[in-house]
């Protein structure tokens, strides 16, 4: 399996380069104003990533089309569950949420996408996926019936990053939901980033430039935002 835009986020990692990933959510995005979407977003996006906590309506194949159709970057599938894999992605987050308890989301879900992911020609990524309390309940959460991590307890967040990388992810995720209150602290970003040897992507609450630098600055090696970019309702 050709892995070319996990040696991408790898190498860049190696030499500090940073990455954004602008996160769309299906469930949240209009399809017919993928063109306008597109030209608000950062120039330095390096990557779209495309996934919900749920998609009720079905629409993340579409969406993922649209994106593709208008631009070149690479669309990596971010998906809440095995039910939002499609084909016309670029490759996927294989992600393991570690902070939780729930085997569903720890094994249960993972199993159901075998079959497609067999079909697919996608790159698969194994990312550990760590939640972090950031201030209010989060979709992920909710969704998964797990508690995320309290951000006083640095440790347990960097051992279970550790757990991840020992178990075999290649990409460790620092989650603190998506609108969260609280990103997830520069403290812990550092810790996580010194003890772990694989890319670090943190995202969850990321709405300005200085709380990006600042995490960028900590160690993140991709910062996602989703939030920050979503059409707001008049
Ligand atoms: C959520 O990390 C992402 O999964 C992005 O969060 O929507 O708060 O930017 P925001």
């Amino acid at each position: 399996m050709n892995q070319l835009h996990y040696q991408n986020i790898l190498s860049d990692s190696l030499r500090e380069k940073k990455h954004l990933a602008i996160l769309i959510d299906p469930d949240k995005f209009t399809i017919s104003e993928t063109e306008i979407f597109l030209q608000k977003i950062p120039k330095e996006t390096t990557h779209l990533f495309v996934g919900g906590s749920t998609d009720a309506n079905g629409y993340t194949q579409e969406t993922v089309k649209a994106l593709k159709n208008h631009s070149s970057l690479p669309i990596i599938l971010f998906p809440g569950d095995y039910t939002q894999i499609t084909k016309y992605a670029d490759a996927i987050l294989f992600l393991s949420l570690l902070s939780g308890r729930n085997p569903e989301y720890l094994i249960g879900q993972q199993l159901k996408a075998v079959d497609k992911l067999k079909e697919a020609a996608l790159e698969i990524i194994p990312t550990g996926y760590i939640l972090i309390d950031g201030g209010n309940q989060s979709a992920v959460a909710r969704v998964s019936k797990t508690e995320p991590l309290s951000q006083k307890d640095s440790l347990t967040i960097v051992n279970t990053a550790l757990t991840g990388q020992f178990m075999g992810a290649k990409l460790i995720y620092l989650e603190a939901g998506s609108g969260a209150i609280k990103p997830v602290n520069s403290n812990i970003i550092s810790q996580v980033k010194k003890a772990i040897n694989i890319p670090l992507i943190v995202g969850g609450g990321i709405k300005t430039e200085a709380q990006k630098q600042a995490a960028f600055k900590a160690g993140a090696d991709m910062v996602v935002m989703g939030t920050a970019f979503e059409a707001k309702d008049e």
